[in-house]
């Protein structure tokens, strides 16, 4: 038996794992205990790994349809088709008329994520969309307006903070997000040891479990949450800007331009007691090392980028920003930010149908639909997609998934024949990551501690396989010959990850490569103050963009009826890891939860299969009664709904479920950023 290690692909906690093999291969995979930052943390989809790896429905080769059947062809002809494919479209239609959209994994390998930008910006299409807007937008955009870079983005000290206030997140599940912390359910019971971690979450989740407190608040209740919050800390005493050497502009005046809202209005719109808030603020300004954190459910709902301004303002008001022990952006030893990095921009161009701006050179992924349904000039006739599945995740898949049905050429790089990638005239997969080299580029950035760790590979990729990185730059390299632009393919991964990393001169190199178990470089240190890429090189709080849509939040009628909110499970990883037998196995969990109570109002009984609609579409399910949801409240995981023809899953094909997202809305958008509100459906719900 050998021992190899790696960090797991599969979430941002990238922890170390040990692969244990024999001759005939790989046969057991554990935490790595010599990891010096995930200490032998493995999670249910750690292992999975074996599932994916040995899976009979995973390809290997191209797929190529041929009157509505895929067939396996080469691997020349398949980049050459595929290159040439896009030129014909954009010579018949113009640029604009490719579309691409990218996926989570993306972010998960070096061959995708350093690739991608290159291929992206010879296509010189307008229409380029990413799961971004149905996920963390609204930080990226805060980011990129107050600290001028989109991925200066401040991280929880976790391990130093001693109250930590948690809006819309369940690392417990999640694993962290914005929050690279292998094995996080231990440091957060760490942090309820020492200290105190509040959880705000209409579900008292697996989080809210371990939490010191949970506070059942209303879906979209958390901007007011955080103006009342922010209210309450202005009684208990004067910010402490002493802290920002006079580098904060605009920070007085956005806090006069927040709106008053009376206390019954307050209890009204977040479901919680005013003293509640008013014993956080006490708490929390008492505090020498705290800090406010919120995540996708603050993120993917109406009023997303509100919510993470307000987070931003109260960690500057509390004196927390840049400072050990509250919230300050990693300096990771291969720059995100400054110099040869892109820090963002917004609206330099806006979506032709619905008028949406831009953000980072993309638009909302919410405006796809309409973008290739809508005749004329511009309209997308092809789409491109790399590791991701729309039709599943982004909202009203349904009719997603007759827009791409409708198109003239889809090429999509997947490991699966899945309910995306079934419309695509070629597949094309990728090798294993585990026969790839591998610097995570994007997880490191965001983790609490700094780390670095190259991933070699554990065996090599097969004659009939191709990279990532070199079906990327194999497409690109058709579609410039068939359009006569230039392209330079870029080094491969090993030579870039040591370009990159010996330029900065932030690590030795060899030193790094040697460290099969990754490098600890300690905790994180101020370095905010330093990095502001803003014109003024201040922070910058005021916006107008931002601050113009308070008047939405204060039109925004209160919500009656039932609510729809999603959840993660451990076993889950978005819409994709349904076909490994170790994550399926057990209890089903595709169920929507409701209250007993609101189930018991409607006449349902627990089990029953119901009707859920909503304003754009209807599905059917089992209903299973949950009090862990406040009342009003109904809940429901993303990421089924896989009985669908022409894909190629054998085992999630025949899972029950069906897809949230089949239900959530394109036009409710937070809108300063166009980000996706995933959360806070608006739903009925009905007996079969
Ligand atoms: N209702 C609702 N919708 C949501 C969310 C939610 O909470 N609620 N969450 C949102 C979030 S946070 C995200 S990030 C998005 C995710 O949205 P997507 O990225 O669109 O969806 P995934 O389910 O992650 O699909 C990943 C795809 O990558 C493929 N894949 C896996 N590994 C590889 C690989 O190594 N290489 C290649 N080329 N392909 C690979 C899989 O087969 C699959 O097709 O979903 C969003 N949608
Ligand atoms: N096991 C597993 N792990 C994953 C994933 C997975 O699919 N499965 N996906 C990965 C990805 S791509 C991402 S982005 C991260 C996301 O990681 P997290 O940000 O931790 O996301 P969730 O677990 O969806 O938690 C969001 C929480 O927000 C709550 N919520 C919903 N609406 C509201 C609201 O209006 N207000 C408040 N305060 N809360 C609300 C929900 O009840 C839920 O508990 O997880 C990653 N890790
Ligand atoms: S928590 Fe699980 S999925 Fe995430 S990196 Fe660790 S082993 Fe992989
Ligand atoms: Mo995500």
């Amino acid at each position: 038996m050998f021992r190899q290690y790696r960090a797991c692909p599969l979430c941002e906690a990238i922890c170390g794992l040990e692969f244990q093999s024999q001759d005939e291969g790989l046969t057991a995979i554990r935490g790595d205990l010599s990891d010096p930052f995930s200490r032998g943390h493995i999670c249910p989809k750690g292992n999975a790994i074996l599932d994916l790896e040995a899976d009979p429905d995973r390809l290997h080769t191209p797929r190529l349809k041929v009157n509505g059947r895929f067939v396996e062809i080469g691997w020349e002809e398949a980049l050459q088709r595929a290159g040439e494919g896009f030129a014909a479209v954009q010579a018949k239609y113009g640029a604009n008329a490719v579309g691409a959209y990218v996926g989570n994994p993306n972010v998960h390998h070096f061959g995708h994520i350093a690739y991608l930008p290159q291929w992206l910006r010879l296509l010189k299409t307008r229409n380029v969309y990413s799961a971004s807007s149905v996920d963390q937008w609204p930080h990226q955009l805060v980011a990129w307006a107050m600290y001028g870079h989109q991925f200066l983005i401040p991280i929880v000290d976790l391990d130093r903070c001693d109250y930590l206030l948690m809006l819309g997140a369940n690392p417990v599940a999640s694993n962290g997000s914005l929050l690279t912390a292998p094995g996080i359910a231990k440091r957060l019971k760490a942090l309820t040891q020492r200290g105190t971690l509040i959880v705000v979450d209409p579900r008292r989740t697996e989080t809210a479990e371990i939490a010191s407190r949970h506070l059942p608040i209303k879906p979209g209740g958390d901007a007011v949450f955080l103006i009342a919050l922010l209210d309450a800390l202005r009684g208990c005493g004067p910010a402490r800007l002493e802290h920002y050497g006079g580098r904060l502009n605009g920070f007085l005046q956005s806090l006069d331009a927040l709106p008053g809202f009376a206390a019954n209005e307050i209890e009204q719109r977040t479901g919680l007691p005013h003293e509640d808030i008013d014993r956080i603020a006490r708490e929390i300004y008492g505090q020498r090392d705290a800090a406010v954190y919120g995540r996708m459910g603050v993120s993917t709902q109406a009023f997303g980028t509100l919510c993470q301004w307000l987070i931003q303002l109260i960690n500057i008001y509390l004196g927390q920003l840049d400072k050990c022990g509250g919230v300050l952006p990693n300096d990771p030893v291969m720059p995100v930010t400054g110099k040869g990095t892109s820090p963002g921009n917004r609206a330099r161009w806006h979506s032709r149908v619905r008028g949406l701006p831009e953000f980072a050179g993309e638009l909302p992924v919410s405006a796809l639909i309409e973008e290739i349904e809508t005749p004329g000039q511009d309209q997308v006739r092809a789409v491109f997609t790399s590791a991701g599945n729309p039709v599943l995740s982004t909202p009203n898949g349904q009719r997603l998934d007759s827009a791409l049905a409708s198109l003239e050429w889809m090429v999509s790089m997947d490991i699966y024949i899945n309910e995306t990638t079934r419309h695509a005239n070629l597949i094309l997969p990728p090798a294993s990551f585990l026969t790839q080299y591998h610097y995570d580029s994007v997880f490191n950035a965001f983790a609490v501690r700094r780390i670095a760790r190259i991933n070699t590979p554990l065996r090599e990729q097969a004659a009939n396989e191709r990279a990532d990185f070199q079906i990327i730059g194999g497409i690109a390299r058709a579609y410039a010959m068939a359009t006569g632009k230039a392209f330079d393919e870029l080094p491969e991964p090993r030579k870039l990850i040591e370009a990159l990393i010996r330029r900065t001169g932030n690590v030795d190199f060899d030193a790094l490569l040697g460290a099969v178990h990754g490098l600890d470089l300690g905790p994180l240190e101020p370095t905010l103050l330093t990095r502001l890429e803003t014109a003024s090189g201040q922070i910058e709080c005021w916006h107008e963009f931002i601050v113009q849509d308070l008047a939405r939040l204060v039109a925004c009628e209160v919500a009656g009826g039932l609510q729809l909110i999603g959840r993660r499970d451990v076993r889950s990883n978005n819409s994709w890891m349904h076909n490994a037998p170790r994550l399926i196995k057990g209890k089903p969990r595709h169920q929507l939860q409701m209250h007993s109570a609101d189930l018991a109002a409607l006449g349902i009984g627990d089990g029953a299969r119901v009707r859920v609609s909503s304003a754009v579409g209807a599905i059917v399910t089992e209903v299973i009664a949950d009090d862990s949801l406040r009342r009003g409240v109904a809940c429901l995981p993303h990421g089924f709904g896989h009985q669908v023809d022409g894909i190629k899953l054998q085992r999630a094909q025949v899972l029950p479920g069906a897809s949230y997202n089949d239900l959530s809305d394109p036009s409710d958008l937070d809108l300063p950023s166009g980000n996706a509100a995933l959360n806070g459906v608006r739903i009925t719900v009905t007996a079969l």
